[in-house]
């Protein structure tokens, strides 16, 4: 299955090297990947597909991707994904620290040493 979402020209004028602009398009495709999968999966889907004008397949064409759609999508993922890793740091951290105090009571059960 082809998916196009991941169709990325590292070298877009195939001169050996990858240009100032040419990093900045790929920084774009990696910011516009999550938008751009998610609406290629429900473009896939005839019914949703049609239900929200999203054109991201072999048949309809690929003119959804990379538009004001898949940014925005993008964006909401992208801040999900933050905000997921925050709640992961923060729930490793609390458990580092009981894990500290644990240890702590171990070494010296009848309080402060
Ligand atoms: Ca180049």
């Amino acid at each position: 299955m082809w998916i196009e979402s991941f169709n990325l020209v590292l070298d877009a004028n195939r001169d050996g090297t990858v240009s100032l602009v040419e990093a900045w398009q790929i920084f774009e495709w990696l910011y516009l990947l999550p938008g751009n999968l998610l609406l290629e999966l429900l473009g896939s889907i005839p019914p949703i597909a049609d239900l929200l004008h999203i054109r991201a397949s072999p048949e309809t064409g690929y003119g959804s991707l990379n538009g004001v759609m898949a940014t925005a999508l993008s964006l909401l993922i992208w801040l999900l994904l933050l905000v997921e890793a925050a709640n992961l740091r923060e729930r490793w951290k609390s458990q580092q620290m009981r894990r500290h105090k644990l240890a702590h009571h171990f070494r010296h059960p009848q309080g402060k040493a």
